[in-house]
């Protein structure tokens, strides 16, 4: 039976050293938890770096016991720790993922720890790892993982998620290694990230850095499909409303009370970390103290920094400032019973928390830059007696679902000091209005249901590529297509063009076909039982001068136009072009307005081609033109195609699909193969009697029966199918 593997940087678990010996504690971090319930299952597991550096005669030991517990650790040395760990993935990836460019550093040494620890974490996988098993691979320290499996494993499942914002391509770009990286990650079958932002980002940044395609949220590339989704995680928030009910935390609760009265309390909870913005929501309670002076002896921040990364210098100058910034905030304004800011650089137990979130009456979670934020919700989950106002920046990926929050940007400090006096002059009926349906949204949307939606979708994708590839032209197939072929007396080909015969240049003119396809259409045509077709979306002027003296149909222009071999070119009668006034206006406007695109005028349609285009530019002027176009082509009896890096506007009473059913039409042919890379092609497949081998080019989903991956099997086939 097939097995489930999780693997991220961190196994959920610490490990201690007292006296030679080892000890174990199971995180009770909400991702540890939400996964849980699938690592501890029979055979599945849960590969990882168990956080410290292990001596190699205790590594076996230390293995044997993780093994129960269905754990597999990876043992990394302190080099690697440093390089990959604090180097790579926090000096380098961290500073790009969270905007701070500058704090970036891109170290060859740096890099090539991360690929050998990726690989390490590969041997790992691998070590256990059979065909069926799913994969799923968590966060950024693990970018290159996905395709180092699928090399040695290609048909496995493989989901990736990345904890962390992806950022803009402007970006990303400036990482030197940023195609190794993208390449790795989308060895992936499902990839998601919290937030559509992050969806965006990461598809815009692999289609303008690699040669891939996009339709809609799916990645082409060769000839797998890459689905990129938003799953946005939750926590586990029944575990923190029962939390609040439990003895212990009621105890804690009460003595806190005790300690601060009446005051108001504003909760900060963070890791130590320069994109959670700590500096300026110290600034921004500051001023909340030298603007409204009634509040002094009436509220004070409790702020939790969870030391982290300290060896990285700006973490250190971090904490510095913070230090400072607390002293000079306190000496300011603290009476003799009073102060201002009760500042705890360490961890709490989880009871502690859970008392301050049920007690608090704000939390201020105000990051410069967050993948998701958990603490937010956490606070949310707590506050079972549905009081208290979050104020949340527009910056964490929890903003986007948690908008009831007060959503303020953490760059302006007069917005969240006024945030602040808001929260803290909030009515009860508003708080609770409020509350009430933060919380429906984090009870429902807990961490169970992330990873059941998650493992769901990368179980639904992998069934839709199985299926896909199932219908990938075999060499048994092949086998069956000669079959039917030799019985056959009667044979016809529709061969569509560019992108099925030929590959796609810049300047469509330079497609002109070469002497490999010359010589397979002369041995095509060499049984007299063979018909070719050649149907295509060209003008037929330029398909004549092509085709034209060889012993081939043709069909031009998508069916405008059609000529048989050694006669005229006949034009489909009662079509007219009027409409051609009021439309190339319109598309002379847009090629007005981008550089590189140009119109190609065919008799019965009007082409806007943009290969040549600044990407994303093209795309954005195609889907605008498109839109523009809708109502106007509808109204007209027009139809709007768009292709391959191009819209094309054509009478619509002329299809590909029409164009072959005509040319079939009496004629008895007992064999019949259509291919086609576009989606103009899809008439055809869809056109043709139920028999017919029909064959799309390219893994986008078609009509199409079969499938082959580019011109180069195209060929192959066509070769095959002669000998
Ligand atoms: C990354 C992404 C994304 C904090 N102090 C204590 C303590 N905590 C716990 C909180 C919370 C967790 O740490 C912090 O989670 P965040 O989500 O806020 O931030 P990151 O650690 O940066 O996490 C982030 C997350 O991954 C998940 O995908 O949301 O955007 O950066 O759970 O409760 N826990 C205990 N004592 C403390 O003193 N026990």
């Amino acid at each position: 039976m097939s097995k489930t593997i999780i693997v991220s940087n961190r196994l959920p678990i610490k490990i201690t050293k007292e006296n030679k010996d080892y000890e174990f504690k199971i995180s009770e971090g909400g991702l540890a938890t939400g996964l849980g319930s699938i690592y501890r299952e029979g055979n599945n597991v849960w590969i990882g770096w168990c956080g410290m550096e292990i001596e190699e005669k205790d590594q076996e030991l230390i293995s044997n016991k993780l093994h129960d517990k269905n754990l597999s650790p990876v043992f990394l040395t302190e080099e690697e720790i440093h390089f990959y760990y604090e180097g790579f993935s926090n000096e380098t990836l961290w500073p790009i993922f969270h905007y701070v460019s500058t704090y970036a550093q891109y170290d060859q040494q740096y890099w090539d720890h991360y690929k050998k620890v990726n690989e390490k974490f590969k041997t790992a996988v691998l070590a256990i790892a059979e065909p069926g098993d799913i994969i799923w691979i968590h966060d950024y320290q693990l970018l290159l993982l996905p395709q180092l499996i699928r090399d040695h494993l290609p048909n496995s499942s493989i989901g990736f998620f990345q904890h962390i914002p992806f950022p803009s391509f402007e970006l990303f770009r400036l990482i030197p290694w940023r195609a190794e990286l993208l390449n790795g990650m989308l060895g992936s079958d499902l990839i998601g990230f919290h937030t559509y932002d992050d969806v965006r980002h990461f598809t815009s940044s692999a289609t303008r850095i690699l040669p891939v395609q996009t339709a809609a949220n799916v990645i082409h590339k060769g000839d797998r499909n890459i689905t990129i989704d938003a799953f946005p995680m939750g926590i586990d928030a029944q575990k923190f409303n029962a939390l609040t009910l439990s003895k212990d935390v009621i105890k804690r609760k009460e003595e806190f009370n005790h300690l601060v009265g009446d005051n108001k309390i504003i909760l900060s909870i963070d890791r130590l970390d320069y994109s959670k913005g700590i500096v300026q929501r110290l600034m921004a309670f500051d001023e909340v103290l030298a603007e409204h002076p009634e509040y002094i002896n009436k509220i004070s921040l409790h702020m939790i920094v969870v030391p982290s990364r300290d060896s990285i210098p700006q973490y250190r100058d971090l904490r510095d400032d913070i230090d400072k910034l607390v002293g000079n905030i306190n000496s300011r304004y603290r009476t003799a019973a009073w102060h201002p800011i009760h500042y705890f650089y360490r961890s709490f137990p989880i009871e502690d928390l859970s008392a301050l979130y049920s007690r608090a009456n704000i939390c201020l979670v105000t990051p410069m830059r967050d993948g998701m934020n958990l603490v937010s919700k956490e606070f949310i989950a707590s506050k079972t007696d549905e009081t208290g106002v979050l104020i949340l920046s527009e910056m964490a990926g929890a903003s986007k679902e948690l908008i009831d929050a007060i959503i303020v940007n953490p760059n302006n400090l007069g917005e969240m000091s006024r945030a602040i006096v808001q929260a803290l002059e909030m009515s009860e009926d508003e708080q609770k209005s409020r509350m009430i349906s933060l919380r429906d949204i984090v009870n429902k949307f807990d961490i169970n249901h992330w990873v059941k939606i998650f493992m769901d979708q990368l179980e639904e994708v992998k069934a839709h590529e199985k299926s896909r590839m199932a219908k990938h032209v075999s060499n048994d197939l092949i086998r069956a297509f000669k079959n039917k072929l030799h019985k056959a007396k009667k044979r016809v080909f529709f061969l569509d063009y560019d992108g099925t015969l030929v590959n796609f240049k810049s300047n469509p003119l330079e497609a002109s076909p070469d002497s490999e396809l010359y010589q397979l259409i002369e041995n095509l045509n060499k049984d007299k039982k063979n018909q070719i077709v050649i149907i295509s979306g060209r003008k037929h002027e330029t398909l004549g001068s092509w085709f034209g003296h060889l012993p081939l149909d043709l069909i031009a222009e998508h069916g405008a136009w059609q000529k048989k071999f050694g006669e005229d070119w006949i034009e489909t009668p009662n079509l007219s072009d009027k409409w051609k006034i009021t439309v190339r206006p319109m598309l002379e406007s847009y090629s007005d307005r981008t550089p590189g695109s140009f119109i190609e005028e065919k008799r019965f349609s009007l082409a806007w081609h943009y290969r040549k285009v600044e990407k994303g530019l093209g795309e954005l002027r195609a889907n605008e033109l498109i839109s523009n176009m809708r109502y106007l082509t509808r109204e007209k009896g027009l139809q709007l195609l768009p292709g391959n890096k191009v819209v094309e506007i054509k009478n619509s009473e002329i299809n590909k699909g029409k164009a072959a059913s005509n040319y079939i039409f009496g004629k008895d042919y007992d064999f019949i193969l259509a291919m086609g890379d576009d989606h103009t092609d899809e008439d055809i497949f869809e056109h043709l009697p139920e028999e017919a081998i029909t064959i799309k080019v390219g893994s986008s989903v078609s009509e199409a029966k079969y499938y082959l991956r580019d011109v180069e099997e195209v060929r192959n086939l066509l070769h095959e199918v002669i000998s």
